[in-house]
């Protein structure tokens, strides 16, 4: 059963950002679907529960666009 994470993403200021940081979440094993919001600086992400909502946020992050789990 997919588990769903909420992030807040930093630093996107366009949609060519948003669609980085989607492409970035889908391409992780596990991630079965992974929706920008460019103008609330949010991502929700549905995945395995392999996989731990610290390691998304680690994985945007990476790509340059600082991330945090919502609490
Ligand atoms: Mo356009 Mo978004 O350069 O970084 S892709 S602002």
């Amino acid at each position: 059963e997919p588990l769903q994470t909420r992030l807040n993403v930093a630093g996107m200021t366009c949609a060519s950002c948003s669609g980085r940081v989607e492409k970035a979440l889908a391409a992780l094993p596990g991630v079965s679907s992974a929706q920008v919001n460019l103008a609330t600086g949010s991502a929700t992400v549905l995945h395995s529960p392999a996989v731990t909502p610290q390691a998304l946020a680690e994985a945007v992050t990476a790509k340059g666009y600082p991330t945090e789990v919502q609490a």
